[in-house]
């Protein structure tokens, strides 16, 4: 009799790469469609598969100037003899898009202070607050001692949900009855912290649209209350984008970046999105470290970025 072990009747659980694929599979056979010509091209018709690869490029949502110059350096290669039309042109874009991404990877630079204070804002339903509950739960179980702060005191459910993912993560956390000031808030939760030696402090907050000048002004309140709390404060603001909001992702972004002041970002949701292209105009146009990607609402489905084996995916 063959007795099987655990591991052999239940499936292996998909890694993150398999899952970002499979999240990314809609913009990568976007791409797949301006690629497939390249492969049946002569020298003769390289003008008309360069304008199809464009058109399926830009469809992916990776901007127009970008495309156009890793095209132009494509042309000029092959004219040179240094590049190949056919099956070569998918690396040599692979590389390309990879180089980009790369000037956008960085991880945090957590440790570097004792609380580490993280100050988290975008746009309601970007998913911060999913994305505080991702990085509590993994974080906690790496022994850190993490502490969550409701600072999104707009609405009761916020401060709930909140709570919760505190709870399943079994993280501390400081929140006060809705409607108070959360810069309040925000300033307990910090003295709290270091009452209780927390490693990190994940600071909720407000996202009603970034074009109302009171959340700004609130923002910054919150801000620099933190640095009354602890000098240094906050060590990263982290901003929460929505890929599937493209284009007005990055305008969001460029707000609060100049409102707020972001040392980095977060991008959600980019699972079964067919804008997967849209985080290579993130880097261009905002010059900032993308921290952490979202590819669905579990814990295990936020990572730290890969470029390479993001543009891996975007090729696959
Ligand atoms: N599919 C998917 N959903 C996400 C992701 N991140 C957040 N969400 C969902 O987006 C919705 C809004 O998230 P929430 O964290 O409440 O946004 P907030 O208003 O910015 O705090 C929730 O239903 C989340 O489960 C992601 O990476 N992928
Ligand atoms: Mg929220």
């Amino acid at each position: 009799m063959i007795i099987q072990t655990v591991e052999e009747i239940t499936p292996p659980k998909k890694g993150f790469f398999s899952r970002l694929r499979e999240g990314l599979s809609k913009t990568s056979a976007t791409i797949a469609t301006g690629l497939h010509n390249t492969l049946l091209c002569t020298s003769q018709d390289l003008d008309v598969v360069l304008e199809e690869l464009e058109t399926s490029l830009i469809q992916a949502d990776i901007g127009v100037n970008t495309v156009h110059s890793m095209l132009e350096d494509l042309r000029v290669d092959i004219q040179k003899g240094k590049a190949k039309i056919g099956p070569d042109v998918k690396n040599y874009l692979k590389n390309k898009i990879a180089e980009i991404l790369s000037s956008g990877a960085g991880a945090m630079p957590m440790g570097s202070a004792a609380p580490f204070v993280i100050m988290v804002i975008g746009v309601n339903g970007s998913g911060k607050t999913t994305t505080i509950g991702k990085l509590a739960a993994q974080w906690s179980k790496e022994g850190k001692k993490v502490l969550l702060a409701a600072g999104d005191t707009f609405r009761a459910a916020a401060i709930e949900q909140l709570e919760i993912w505190s709870e399943r993560s079994g993280t501390e956390f400081v929140k006060h009855s809705s409607g108070a000031d959360p810069s309040a808030v925000i300033y307990d939760a910090i003295q709290a912290a270091q009452s209780r030696k927390c490693d990190v402090v994940l600071a909720d907050t407000a996202g009603r649209l970034q074009n109302n000048p009171n959340l700004l002004e609130e923002l910054k309140k919150v801000k620099r209350v933190m640095g009354k709390a602890f000098q240094g404060a906050p060590h990263e603001v982290l901003l929460v984008l929505d890929s599937t909001n493209g284009q007005n992702a990055i305008s969001q972004a460029k707000r609060f970046t100049r409102e707020i002041g972001v040392t980095g970002l977060v991008v959600t949701k980019l699972d079964g999105t067919a804008k997967g292209g849209t985080i290579v105009q993130i880097i261009q146009e905002l010059n900032l470290p993308v921290r952490y990607i979202g590819i669905g609402e579990k814990t295990e489905d936020l990572r730290e970025f890969n470029p390479v084996e993001y543009a891996e995916a975007l090729f696959a």
